[in-house]
């Protein structure tokens, strides 16, 4: 395979961890929020296998936050998610779906409720800041819509718990899943969340003051070698696995929250606010006409960049391929597939061509494990 490498820039940002992990062997990069973040340190294989038996370290400073602050700031949070905030506490961490007026997904961030003035976005990789701002200008709403200096450290794994327990002290354990509070680090307060984009366990360090986060990034490694610590970024097999979507790859703006498999997050039924309620409504009654599905290939390895089509036995398109890897532990390539009706259902036979062959597949449920 060619080797390229990545032209740095202003408009490319890199975060205050990079220098770091060039200097611990970051091989790969995608551009996220208009950021870097890495996306390999070597075999990615490897990678997996170790994020599931040890603990990483990963620079997902990406994953920007939008701060709302102000006294109509929950009503445009409010506006922006068809999942009903109206019941949230502070201290939590929510799973949201944004959408814009006609149902189309525009992000599916983490939303921090700090406290009911003030709301992190955390966002996946779209502009919600300019969306937010938009609203509220034409909403004339009293908020202040900003980019804060904060960079995340994602520490993941199952002996991040020990780990996170010995820089932090033991009251970090009483943190319940998605559930964030301060914790001291000598003598500067981190947000911390128990949360991270894998499915191992794990917690997010909220990093705002970039001098003390740079100390606890190296002191986390200095405490780590016990638990064999690595640095380590979002892993594509453990994620497809685990059957986190990611949005702009598996899903984006020409797709609404149903077909996404985001029911749990929509409601429709009580009188919140949000933009394309009414749009979601009769999508809801028309019901959809295609679904994200998971789908297994009886094949050794795929590169899926844009997407690829999936046909019947017969040659027609019943869906498209959106990510995909191969996956040791299953021993076949696992994906991500928008699979149009009825040939969404559980076992239904998909061929695709991978390098001028054809294989075989079948559609399953997400996620994988
Ligand atoms: N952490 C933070 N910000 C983020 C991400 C993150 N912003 C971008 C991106 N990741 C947002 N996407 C997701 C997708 C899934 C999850 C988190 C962020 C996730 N899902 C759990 C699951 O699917 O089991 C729990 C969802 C729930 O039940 O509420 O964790 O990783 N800070």
């Amino acid at each position: 395979m060619k080797i390229f490498s990545i032209a740095k820039s202003r408009r490319l940002r890199s975060s205050p961890y990079t220098s770091r992990i060039e200097k611990q062997g970051v091989t790969a990069y995608t551009a996220y929020n208009h950021m870097l973040l890495p996306s390999a340190f070597g075999s990615i294989e490897d990678s997996c296998d170790h994020l599931k038996k040890n603990v990483q370290i990963w620079d997902v400073a990406g994953e920007r936050q939008v701060e709302i602050i102000g006294n109509d700031s929950s009503k445009l949070v409010q506006l922006m998610t068809c999942r009903d905030l109206s019941k949230s506490k502070d201290g939590r961490c929510y799973y949201c779906p944004i959408i814009d007026d006609k149902g189309g997904l525009i992000n599916d961030p983490i939303i921090l409720r700090l406290n009911i003035n003030r709301w992190w976005i955390s966002v996946a990789d779209s502009d919600v800041i300019l969306f937010a701002k938009g609203l509220a200008i034409g909403k004339k709403f009293d908020v202040e819509i900003s980019e804060p200096d904060v960079n995340i450290l994602a520490v993941q794994g199952p002996k991040s718990f020990k780990l996170m327990e010995n820089v932090f002290g033991n009251e970090i354990t009483k943190l319940k899943f998605f559930g964030f509070d301060y914790f001291e680090f000598k003598g500067t307060r981190h947000l911390i969340a128990q949360s991270g984009w894998s499915k191992q366990g794990g917690y997010e360090i909220y990093v705002e003051n970039t001098n003390s986060g740079l100390e606890l990034y190296d002191y986390l490694f200095e405490a780590g070698k016990e638990f064999d610590v690595k640095p380590g970024c979002p892993n594509l097999i453990e994620r497809i696995e685990s059957g986190l979507l990611s949005y702009g790859n598996d899903m984006d703006n020409n797709d609404n929250p149903f077909e996404c498999g985001f029911d749990k997050f929509i409601n429709l039924d009580s009188d919140i606010v949000f933009l394309g309620k009414e749009n979601l409504k009769k999508i809801k009654l028309d019901g959809i006409k295609r679904k994200l599905m998971g789908v297994q290939i009886d094949a050794k390895e795929i590169n899926v960049s844009g997407s690829i089509d999936l046909n019947d036995e017969n040659n027609l398109k019943i869906g498209e391929l959106r990510s995909g890897c191969y996956s040791p532990h299953f021993g076949k390539v696992l994906g991500i597939a928008m699979m149009k009706k009825p040939f969404w259902e559980v076992s239904q036979i998909v061929k695709i061509q991978i390098n001028n062959q054809t294989f075989d597949g079948k559609v399953c449920d997400l996620p994988f494990i």
